[in-house]
């Protein structure tokens, strides 16, 4: 089974799930960047879908524990459809949000896919943050520090069963890298719910490299690969266009590791790109670095390898 070379981009500009204003401007600044050129110059078939259009973003304070619910449930059923379209097609699907509470329609669209198809499905996610909070522990009531536990069945029935089925993914289906960052109930949470966590002291520890080989073990040719990157993830020196910085992030060496090595699994199925915030950025440079980063992901390197 050989991967799809045609690819969709699919725009979600919505700050809907986060605390700060201006990831609504993701999408724009990754085209800006040149993202379909570069994907292209992959010799990838690109196909620009254009952007979904949701509703917009009432910026309330929370009730019951989350802010806008009811909108983040239409984005993400929006995005859910839009991917599902994309992978039964037979293409790539590439999500450029938005935040990260996207990352749930996205991957609830690919558990299903690989459910459908009878693939293991591995997800990827890059992140400062493990966005494992429910409404209990949650410090912000922003749903985008929620996805995680949405997937794995934790959250309001609105999100958890946005596919139908409840839980659309199980934690040993995801691996998550660069966490540096998880609140104090979400610490106990994780812990319950087994997350395999790959977080900074552990990255500083052992080193990115064997952090990977340990994160993508066990994938193989049934493998569908997806990375949700949220573009916190890096270091906030070399990535300041986003709402969420946190210290103590990997630099560009290490983030390009990361990618090279998702490359050589030749699995990737799909991919979210979120959380950029072009009010926060200086001359779009986090969304040139991300395109870079994904350049890399398609297999982009220094020099022919086997
Ligand atoms: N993100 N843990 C914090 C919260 O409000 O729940 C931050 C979450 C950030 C989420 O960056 O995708
Ligand atoms: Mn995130
Ligand atoms: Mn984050
Ligand atoms: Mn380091």
């Amino acid at each position: 089974m050989s991967l799809s070379r045609t690819l969709a981009l699919i725009g979600a500009p919505t700050d809907i799930g986060a605390g700060h204003r201006g990831a609504v401007m993701g999408p724009e600044a990754l085209r800006v960047a040149g993202l379909g050129e570069a994907l292209r110059e992959r010799g990838l078939e690109v196909i620009d879908t254009g952007n979904l259009s949701g509703p917009a973003n009432p910026w309330q304070p929370p009730v019951d524990g989350y802010r806008h619910l009811p909108q983040v449930v239409a984005w993400n059923q929006l995005v859910m459809d839009a991917v599902r379209t994309q992978l039964q097609a037979g293409r790539l699907s590439v999500l450029m949000g938005g935040d990260h509470c996207l990352g749930l329609g996205s991957i609830t669209a690919v558990a299903r896919h690989c459910r459908d198809t009878g693939r293991k499905l591995r997800v990827i996610w890059l992140d400062a943050h493990a966005d494992f909070n429910t409404s209990d522990v949650t410090p912000s009531g922003n749903v985008h520090g929620m996805p995680v536990a949405c997937l794995c069945g934790l959250g309001p029935k609105e999100l958890t069963h946005l596919g139908g089925s409840s839980p659309a993914i199980v934690p040993a289906e995801i691996r998550q890298i660069g966490i540096r960052s998880v609140d104090q109930g979400e610490k106990r949470l994780v812990k319950e719910y087994g997350l395999d966590i790959y977080d900074m002291r552990y990255i500083d520890e052992i080193g990115m490299k064997r952090a990977m080989e340990e994160a993508l073990e066990g994938i193989d040719a049934d493998t569908h690969v997806h990375v949700s990157f949220d573009v916190d993830f890096l270091d906030p020196s070399i990535a300041p266009g986003v709402g969420t910085t946190v210290p103590g992030g990997p630099n560009y060496r290490e983030a390009q590791l990361v990618m090279e090595m998702i490359a050589d699994t030749g699995r990737l199925g799909s991919l979210d790109i979120v959380e950029l915030n072009p009010a926060f950025d200086d001359h779009n440079r986090t969304g040139k670095l991300a395109v870079d980063l994904v350049e890399s992901l398609f297999g982009k390197s220094t020099l022919m390898r086997d």
